[in-house]
């Protein structure tokens, strides 16, 4: 490493939805000139590839990923395990502290600052010990930082009520305390593992500041919020890092994504509807069954991802004699997708979204409007964003398990995606709002330029 420039040690958390922005974020701050090390266990690595390809200014430190009783042996990610496996994922990766202070202090340039994924609050204490900033980086909006804070902060008040109203939040919103984040709602009292993980969601409140993945223009009085409220002294809305940085991670690219661009090249401009529920979430029999009747009722044009090799057998099941039924104006295709190119393509008008946050801003900058099905996680939480606050979506279905009806579906795809729907207007609006955050003076790239300043003094 380069040992005149201080030198960053980024620390991800082994989830799809949370590396993509942190590693874009690594990616920007390498262009600033900083020698960063990024911590990774070893089969996370190969999610690294293509960013180490570009820049040699970025190192790894490789450490084993420690046991835990609650994880099968060899889980390394989330996405093995599915979201309940947060819990023992974020207890085994503290034990890595004494690695990382060993590693610290035998290195000839240490790292003068950490930023971590705010799964990694204990991380805070670590900075301390080592005498550095920590910065909590949040690849979700300013709105659920606010909501994760105030809900570990009052667990009590909140966990009692089945409405739970954020009165002094900007816009005031209430969520059904069945909405309220994953995580958050697994924790179980006097578990010491749970214990831990609340202390350490904490703990990001007090760390040195926060980098957000979003923008001024998208959420401004949150990020105000954040600063204001909560504790978080410095607050940097550097987003869509999906905007200034480029899409590290495409495992498994899909020939038949190219496919999909060729097709939308026939199609008019707007009129095509997007359907993917993210990495995570697979599709029961029924729910297929209604979402494709759905989309078939809506008569709208639509490229739908499915997913394949599932270890459950009766999900992500395409109902019988679909695809034919609606060869022409609908495709499916099976498999990962470039998600960032579908979205982006002129054809595109909408995006039928479980509303994760990556998948919130990917729509954005494509400036498609969304029809929202928030399932679990955050996703809730960023329906209201977009719906309530924004007026650049409209919610169709809530729920992991809910099935939807599929007359109404069509009637409502049908609707917004009509030429006048307002939420499309908006949603262009919203789109030049993200490509000014992130130009030349726009409110991105001067919070990024701030970080970059406050790291190296
Ligand atoms: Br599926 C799929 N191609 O085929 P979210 C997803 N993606 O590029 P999640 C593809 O995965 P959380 C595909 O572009 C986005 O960057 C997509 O992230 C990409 O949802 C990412 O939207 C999905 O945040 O994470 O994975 O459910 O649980 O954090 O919401």
């Amino acid at each position: 490493a380069n040992t005149k420039q201080p030198h960053i040690f980024i620390f991800p958390y082994p989830a799809q939805g949370h590396i993509l922005a942190i590693l874009d974020l690594a990616h920007q701050l390498s262009l600033s000139g900083l020698p960063i090390t990024i911590l990774v266990t070893p089969k996370n690595l190969p999610i690294l590839n293509s960013l180490l390809s570009i820049h040699p200014l970025i190192q790894t430190l490789v450490l084993p990923f420690p046991s835990h009783p609650k994880l099968p042996a060899g889980v390394e990610n989330v996405k093995e395990v599915g979201n309940t496996g947060n819990m023992p994922i974020i207890n085994a990766l503290s034990k890595l502290q004494d690695p990382i202070i060993q590693w610290f202090k035998s290195h000839p340039s240490p790292p003068v600052a950490i930023i971590s994924d705010f799964f990694l609050g204990w991380t805070s204490k670590l900075a301390n010990q080592l005498g550095i900033p920590r910065f909590a980086f949040y690849g979700t909006g300013a709105i659920l930082a606010s909501v994760m804070n105030n809900c570990w902060q009052n667990i009590k008040a909140v966990r009692s009520k089945a409405i739970v109203e954020f009165s002094d939040f900007p816009g005031s919103p209430s969520f059904k305390e069945e909405h309220l984040p994953s995580l958050y709602r697994r924790y179980r009292e006097s578990d010491p593992d749970w214990e831990f993980v609340k202390d350490s969601l904490i703990a990001n409140t007090f760390s040195w500041g926060c980098v957000v993945n979003s923008f001024e223009a998208l959420e401004g009085p949150y990020l105000d919020y954040l600063t204001r409220t909560l504790g978080h002294q410095r607050v940097y809305g550097v987003g869509p890092l999906n905007l200034i940085g480029t899409q590290m991670v495409a495992p498994n690219p899909n020939p038949g994504s190219n496919n999909v661009l060729t097709w939308l090249d026939g199609c008019p401009a707007g009129s095509v509807l997007y359907v993917c529920f993210g990495s995570q979430k697979l599709l029961n029999r029924e729910q297929m069954e209604g979402l494709a009747n759905g989309l078939e009722r809506s008569g709208i044009r639509f490229v739908w991802v499915v997913k394949t090799g599932t270890a459950q057998e009766e999900a992500e099941v395409i109902p019988d004699g679909f695809e034919d039924r609606v060869s022409g104006h609908g495709l499916v295709i099976k498999g990962w997708v470039q998600q960032v190119l579908i979205l982006g393509h002129r054809a595109v008008g909408g995006f039928l979204s479980h509303c994760g946050w990556n998948s919130v801003l990917e729509g954005m900058v494509g400036g498609a409007m969304v029809i929202g099905w928030p399932m679990e996680a955050d996703q809730f939480v960023n329906a209201r964003l977009l719906v309530e606050d924004l007026g650049v979506a409209v919610r169709v279905c809530e729920g992991g398990e809910t099935v939807p009806d599929s007359t109404k579906l069509g009637n409502e795809i049908a609707q917004a995606m009509s030429e006048n729907s307002p939420q499309k207007g908006r949603a262009k609006k919203l789109r030049d709002e993200a490509i000014a955050a992130v130009n030349n003076s726009g409110s991105s790239l001067r919070a990024l330029n701030g970080l970059v300043k406050e790291l190296v003094q």
